[in-house]
Parts: C-alpha cells; sequence; structure tokens
C-alpha cells in the first residue's frame, strides 16, 4: 500500500512536470504503461492473502484511474496552453488603418477616343464598328489603292496570311456599313489600327476614328465646317485658327490635310510645332467615286466626305504628352494624372 502511495505521488508530480507534449506519452509508460510500476504492483497481487487482495486490487484500479484523470487534465491544460501561444503569436490587430481600396482610372487614349466619339455623336454620327482582322479587299481594293501602292507594301502592313491583314486605317468599316446600308449615311469608326512602323513617333498599333458623310449634297464646305467645330469644341478654344492644305489620299477626291494653330505656343514657333505655330491634326476630302463604285452607291446621286485622325497624337496635343510611348507603358505615375 506505502509503494502504491507513493507511485500515485509520482505519477502526479512528473505529469505535472511535463512541458512538452510530446513527453506525455513516455512518462505515460513509466508509471501505467504495459512495463510501468503499477503493471509491476498489480503482478505481484497473487502474492497478498486471499484476504488483503481485494482491497488492494480495488486501490490499485483507483490510482490507475487518479493517474489516468492527472494525464488526461495535463494533456488538455499543455494543449491548452499551446492554443493561446498560437493565438497570441498570430493576434491581428483589427482596429489598424486598411490600406484601402485603389481606385482605377480611366486610361488618357480611352478617355480621349469618348470624348471625339461624344462630340460627334452630338452632331448626329453614329459609331460603327468592325473586324480588326480584314480582307484585302476592304482593306485595300475597295478604298481604291491598287495593288501596285507603296501603302500595301510589306513594311507599313501586317499580313496574316496571302488574303488577310491586320487593319491598317479603320476604313473597312466603313466600306463593310455602306454595303450594308443605303445612303444618307453619317457614321464615325473608331479603333485600333495596325501598321509595322516602330519608332519615337510610331508605335505598331494605334487609334484611329474616321469619319463618313454620305448624302445627295454633302460639300468641302461641309467638311470644313464641321472639322472646324470638333477642333474648336476638342481643345475648348472658339479662337482655335485652322488652315486646310491640298493633300493625295487615293480613297479622296479632292483631299487635303487641316491644320491647327499650334495649342503648345499658342503659333509662336516651339518645337511641338517645329517651330512653324502650325500642328497637322487630321486628313480629309471628298470620298472618291471609285469608293463609291466598289459598294454599289451611284457617284452621279450621292457625295460624301470622309476624314481619319489619329487619337494618341490629339490625345498628347490635349493633354502635352511630349512622348508617344507613354501611352504604352502603363506606368500607374504616369496613369495617375489623369484620373
Ligand atoms: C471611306 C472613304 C474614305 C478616310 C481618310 C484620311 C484622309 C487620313 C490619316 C490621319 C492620321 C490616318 O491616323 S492617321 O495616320 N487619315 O489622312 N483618312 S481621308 O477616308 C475614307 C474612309 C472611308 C469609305
Amino acid at each position: 500500500m506505502e509503494k502504491l502511495e507513493e507511485i500515485l505521488n509520482q505519477g502526479l508530480s512528473a505529469f505535472e512536470a511535463i512541458e512538452n507534449p510530446a513527453d506525455l506519452d513516455q512518462v505515460k509508460s513509466r508509471f501505467i504503461g504495459k512495463n510501468g510500476a503499477l503493471t509491476e504492483l498489480l503482478k505481484g497481487l497473487g502474492k497478498l492473502s486471499a484476504e488483503e487482495r481485494p482491497a488492494a486490487g480495488a486501490r490499485i484500479n483507483e490510482v490507475k484511474d487518479k493517474l489516468e484523470q492527472a494525464l488526461a487534465a495535463r494533456r488538455e491544460s499543455l494543449r491548452e496552453q499551446q492554443l493561446q501561444a498560437q493565438l497570441a503569436k498570430e493576434s491581428l490587430d483589427v482596429t489598424l488603418q486598411g490600406r484601402g481600396a485603389g481606385r482605377g482610372g480611366m486610361h488618357p487614349v480611352t478617355r480621349t477616343l469618348e470624348r471625339i466619339e461624344a462630340l460627334f455623336h452630338s452632331i448626329g454620327f453614329e459609331i460603327a464598328q468592325g473586324p480588326e482582322i480584314e480582307t484585302d479587299f476592304y482593306n485595300f481594293t475597295a478604298l481604291n489603292i491598287p495593288d501596285n501602292h507603296p501603302a500595301r507594301a510589306m513594311h507599313d502592313t501586317f499580313y496574316v496570311d496571302a488574303q488577310h491583314v491586320l487593319r491598317t486605317h479603320t476604313s473597312p468599316v466603313q466600306v463593310r456599313y455602306m454595303q450594308n446600308n443605303p445612303p444618307p449615311l453619317k457614321i464615325i469608326a473608331p479603333g485600333r489600327v495596325y501598321r509595322c512602323d516602330s519608332d519615337v513617333t510610331h508605335t505598331p498599333m494605334f487609334h484611329q476614328v474616321e469619319g463618313l458623310w454620305v448624302d445627295e449634297n454633302v460639300s468641302f464646305a461641309e467638311l470644313k465646317g464641321i472639322l472646324t467645330d470638333f477642333m474648336q469644341q476638342f481643345f475648348e478654344r472658339d479662337n482655335l485658327r485652322t488652315r486646310f492644305r491640298p493633300s493625295f489620299f487615293p480613297f479622296t477626291e479632292p483631299s487635303a490635310e487641316m491644320d491647327i494653330g499650334c495649342v503648345i505656343c499658342g503659333g509662336d514657333g516651339c518645337r511641338v510645332c517645329s517651330g512653324t505655330g502650325w500642328l497637322e491634326v487630321l486628313g480629309c476630302g471628298m470620298v472618291h467615286p471609285n469608293v463609291l463604285g466598289h459598294v454599289d452607291i451611284d457617284s452621279e446621286k450621292y457625295i460624301g466626305f470622309a476624314f481619319g485622325l489619329g487619337v494618341e497624337r490629339l490625345a498628347m496635343l490635349r493633354y502635352g504628352v511630349n512622348d508617344l510611348r507613354l501611352f504604352f507603358e502603363n506606368d500607374l505615375k504616369f496613369l495617375k494624372q489623369f484620373n
């Protein structure tokens, strides 16, 4: 019996001393395992007299229960300690200020595109769209660009295969529109265009807005009036000077290029206008009769004007951006200025 009390006390204090959960089983086996101290005592029961044996057996079982309870309690308290330590280590300060959700902004080219669309839409132009991969017919032939024209040469055009190109202008959108809609028609075709050209002032992809107005009595006077008005609205300057110079495009006759007084220096001459005080902003002209012929519009009855402008160029002038490549680098420090 004395030995039993000794084992109980030793066991209780051994369990209490355990700090590492990994030691629990090892200490357990020292006291209540198969070769533990208590089992040794159990084996000695046979040596006791028949009168002593029941009381001793019962006490051994009691001690075993106590030790098992103490072990379970220690196991539980170590688990709790471990949990508390982990919670303390992983605690979050929910009162800290958050980082906030970053707010995106509209890309300056998109903003410019939308501004151009809104201005033309306000005077009755519908917006037309079409594929970026075009056939040779829609990109060139229908636009009176003959087979041997330099615009077809490999250095300007990305060829997909012998018959397909990445459109080099949005004019094919208007050719398709004319095939499907009888005149009168008044549309703009905004979108991406591709040219195999890359240097400080050219990127292989850029954006154009082209416009087309076909009706029975459209004249060069309307062309000049609408484009002058548009530029004054776009740059928010009523006194913006404009001029039209003769030019050549295969798809228009006569053709012209439009200049505006330099919006950077006000006409005094600067680096942007190469000291001339003028900026070239678009090309335009009366739609060539051959183009109308390709889409079966009677060029004796109908006449039209067309124009084309580069969106990045207008964005650079409006926002005072001096390097075209900034539009394509996705540098947040640059883009954030347009929020
Ligand atoms: C059809 C008929 C005629 C569209 C036109 C221009 C002149 C022009 C350039 C401006 C700068 C392209 O982005 S740019 O490099 N465009 O000069 N574009 S007339 O003429 C058309 C369009 C469609 C059916």
